[in-house]
Formats: structure tokens, sequence, C-alpha cells
């Protein structure tokens, strides 16, 4: 048992933030800038950083640009490349959050297990590993990509050897010279597969799909250009503008609709391909049969040549058991492996539904969301007064940035933040105009491309309903979501 270090508080908090990853830390920042306190934030692990703390596999880095992958309101002029690797991003959040004095508001090693709304009180009265604590609004700023989803195989655990995913790496475990299977071939797997095929014995890769990939133009960024963006920092905003520009662009280019411009888009591909795998067979196994969106697209140079070393072979029959010894495939062939790789990607939809979150009148969140989960903005439900969702449903990207739609959730937190400070009670969104929001966004997803590309992905739960991705650009969001409309929520 761990000592409790969150004694409950004799007055509530203003604020309690769940969670010190990008988003948890971006809201801590913009409410300790506006005064918002007495404030806290727990986190379950024993570091700051969330998803860039967790995935540390080699390889791990971020397939967005870096001076687009950062709060604009904490720049870094001195990204080394124009794809910073995992520990560099870790390396930023840890910087940001001691710049801006938050450590000592993080209490770490301490996770939330629920919460229950206090309608006497206007407090939601939250459960705690090491405690309880008292706070009028909650943030969950916990993301969706941090529950490891295993493949449910035959004989999973029948393995002899050493066997992890990539989001829970086991660093002890030396790849040199070993027969490494990896399965999965997403965004996680293209990164990793390069770096174990360098080191491996030999690698098979378990394809149950193949990916779209586009080239990466991933470099270092010169001391000269730092140099230029410390001095004159209206250059890394210009960069950091262009980049998002670029990236909005894709909304348009196929990446949310099936569009004219798919069809252009998948040519750049299927050249992408052509010209880095010559062999027939091999890109034949390498070329998707469905559209180019449907999945997120991913973005490499090395995978494609990794994929043609001796040492690699590309196994795209289907995985029928594991064994003691390796993985055997459904037509009988036994690949004898000492190390398993799960590249099999998170259990998004299940992490949201797991909060154990009870709400006004006795209403749990599961029970609201019982036909898919959705939120108002992708920020608050109605039922759930003075609780705030950052990263919630329907506000993942497979376009750009993922931090521009923190930062537009973080300002609209704020308004209603704001609203609480006024003299408010509690801040609800009416269910007419949550109801009015998801309507507009289903019919949006009514003909996306992850609904109509052919394929099936993370992105959608088990009936099929896309309740994970924002089916629009970033500026429509910000249209609709930067500022809370008071006309929407109910004061009490
Ligand atoms: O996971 P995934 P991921 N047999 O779900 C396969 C973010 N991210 O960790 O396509 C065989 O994409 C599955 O096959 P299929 C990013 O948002 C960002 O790679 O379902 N294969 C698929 O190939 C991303 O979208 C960065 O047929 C099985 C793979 O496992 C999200 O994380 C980097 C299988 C899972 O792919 C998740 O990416 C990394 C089975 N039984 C990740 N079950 C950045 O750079 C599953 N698979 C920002």
């Amino acid at each position: 048992m761990k000592a409790p270090a969150t004694e409950p508080a004799a007055e509530p908090l203003e604020v309690l933030i769940v969670g010190a990853g990008f988003s948890g830390l971006a809201m801590a920042i913009r409410c300790r800038q506006a005064r918002i306190g007495p404030m806290r934030v727990i986190e379950k692990a024993a570091d700051i950083g969330g998803t860039w703390r967790e995935n540390t596999y080699p390889g791990a880095a971020c397939d967005v640009p870096s001076h687009l992958y950062s709060l604009s309101f904490a720049p870094k002029p001195d990204w080394t490349r124009m794809y910073a690797p995992q520990p560099e991003i870790q390396a930023y959040l840890r910087e940001t959050a001691e710049r801006h004095g938050l450590m000592p508001l993080i209490k770490l090693g301490t996770a939330f297990s629920g919460a229950t709304w206090d309608e006497a009180r206007a407090v939601w009265h939250v459960e705690t590993d090491r405690g309880p604590i008292t706070t009028r609004a909650i943030v969950s700023a916990m993301g969706g990509l941090h529950h490891p989803a295993y493949p449910d195989l035959p004989g999973r655990d029948a393995f002899a050897g050493a066997a992890f995913h990539t989001a829970t790496w086991d660093h002890s475990v030396d790849l040199a010279g070993k027969r490494v299977g990896v399965i999965g071939t997403g965004a996680s797997a293209i990164q990793v597969v390069p770096e174990i095929a360098k080191v491996a014995g030999h690698l098979t890769l378990f394809q149950r799909t193949p990916p779209w990939i586009m080239p990466k133009h991933d470099h270092a960024i010169a001391d000269s250009t730092k140099a230029r963006y410390r001095r004159l920092p209206v250059l890394r905003r210009l960069e950091r503008a262009r980049l998002f520009w670029l990236h909005e662009l894709r909304a348009f280019f196929g990446f949310t609709k099936v569009s004219k411009l798919t069809k252009q888009a998948e040519g750049l591909a299927r050249h992408h391909l052509a010209k880095a795998v010559p062999d027939r067979a091999l890109r034949a196994k390498l070329t998707p049969n469905y559209r180019l969106g449907c999945k997120r697209v991913l973005i490499s140079d090395e995978y494609y040549p990794a994929l043609q070393r001796p040492n690699v072979t590309l196994e795209t029959g289907d995985i029928a058991r594991i064994t003691e010894a390796g993985v055997t495939t459904a037509d009988g062939r036994a690949h004898a492996l000492d190390v398993i790789v799960y590249a099999t990607g998170f259990d998004v939809t299940g992490s949201f539904a797991r909060m154990d979150l009870v709400g006004r009148d006795g209403r749990r969140l599961a029970e609201a969301w019982s036909d898919g989960m959705g939120a108002y903005q992708g920020i608050t439900v109605a039922g759930f007064p003075n609780y705030f969702m950052l990263l919630g449903p329907n506000t993942g990207l497979g376009h750009n940035s993922i931090i521009a739609m923190i930062e537009i959730q973080v300002r609209h937190v704020l308004d209603c933040l704001a609203a609480l400070r006024g003299g408010a009670r509690a801040i609800e969104v009416r269910p007419e105009a949550q109801a009015r929001f998801l309507d507009r966004i289903r019919s949006r997803l009514a003909d996306s491309i992850w609904q109509a590309g052919g394929c099936r992905s993370w992105y959608l739960d088990a009936q099929g309903r896309n309740t994970t991705l924002w089916p629009d650009s970033v500026m429509a969001y910000r249209r609709s979501a930067r500022r809370a409309r008071m006309a929407d929520y109910r004061l009490g």
C-alpha cells in the first residue's frame, strides 16, 4: 500500500487535471497563466509525458514536424530534426513543465479511479489510489492511446520467449542476433521495424493489412536555422504556419473524405512504393487494397528498404496461433522465434468506457454512452457538470497536428472555468446542444473516408461507428469549439 499523498482537502480544489501528458500540461500552464486555482494535476505514472513517456521503442519519433507538434505558447527554436525523436519530445515536455512551475502541482504515481458528482455541494468527489480529492471541476487529459491492445490469438501465453508490446518496450531484452517476430504494420511498427532489422538475426514481420506510406524526408535542422529561429521568433512562427497549412490541405486531399484528389494522393504513395521496392511480388504484398486515408497515412523512408534486407521476411498469411516456439500461420507453417513484439495498437474506445464517472442523478458515463461515446465539441457531456475532456470523442486527427486540437479545447475549457469563477456553481452542456452537435458530425462522418474507404481501423468502435476522429479541418473545429458558447450551456 502506498502512503496517502493527497489528504482530502478541507476546501475543494478549483480544478483537478487528470493526466500529465501533452494535453494535461497545456491545460495546467493555461490555468496557471489565468490564475485559476487551487489546481492540481494527478498522473498515474512515475513521470510526466504521457504517450511520449510510455512509447520508448527503438525508432519512436513523431510523424508530425517538430515545429508543428509543440505548444504555440511554449516554443522551442532548437528542435534538432524535422521530426523529433521520442527522447527529445519527452525532454521538451519536462523542460516546459519546469519552466512554467508545474512540477510542484503534479502528483505523480496517483491513479484516477473514478469520480462522483455531489449535486448539493456542486463538487466532484474523486477517488484515486492515494486517497480522495474534492474538486469543483475535473479536466480529463487522459488521452486515448495508452491501453495496449493485444490480439486475441490462441496460445498467446504459451510462447516461451520474451514478448512485449511496442508501448511497454522491454529494454532488458537484447535483440542482437535473435529471431524476432513483429505483429502489426501500423504507425508504431513502421518506426520500429527498421531499427530491429538492423540488429536482429532474422525479423519476420506479420502483416494483415499493408499501410499507405508516403516519403518522410526527415532531416537534421541546421544550427544556422536554429540560431535564426532564436534571433527572429517571427521566422519560427512563419515556419509553424507554413507547416500547419500544408497539413491542413490534406483534409481536402482525401484525408477526411474520398475526393477527386484521393487518387492523386494514392498515385504519390504508389510511386513511392514502386521507387523503393523493385521486386514485383513484394510490391504486390505491400500495395493496399483500400482507399488512402481510411487508416492513418504513414510516412517513412526507411520501412521499405528494411523489408528488403536479407534478414527480413514479410509474412502475409493469417496468424493461426502462437505456440511455445513462435507463430504458426493458417497455412500450417511454423515460424520459430526468440522474441515477439506486439505492434498491435491501443484499445481506444475501451479506455474511455472504463472511466468510472457518476454524474447528476447517479447516471454513469458508461450508461450515457451505451449507444457509442459522444460529447459536445468532444469536450462536455450532458449530465456531467463541471467535467471537461481533452482529446475526447471525435477530436482525433488523421491529417494535422493533434496539438492544435488540444489548444482549441484548452481555450474552450478556460471559458467554462471562467464562468465558474464568475459565480456559477456548475456549468453543463444543454442536451439539445449536444444532440445538435453530434447529429452534425455524424452526418459528416457517414461518407467519410474512414467509413467509405474499405478498411477497418481503430478509429471505428465494435459497432463500426467512428467515435474517435474529427471529420473536418482543424480550422472548422476551431470555429466550432474554440470559444464556449454560453447559449449551449446551462449555468447552475
Ligand atoms: O497501432 P495501429 P499503432 N493479427 O492500431 C495489426 C499513434 N501513433 O500503435 O491493419 C495481425 O495503427 C493491425 O492490422 P490491421 C497514431 O495515431 C503515432 O501502430 O488491423 N495483425 C495493424 O497493422 C496511430 O494511428 C505515432 O489489419 C494484427 C497493427 O496491428 C496510433 O498511435 C507513432 C492483429 C496495429 O496498428 C496507433 O498506432 C506511433 C492480428 N490479430 C503511433 N491485430 C506518431 O508518430 C492487430 N494487428 C505520432
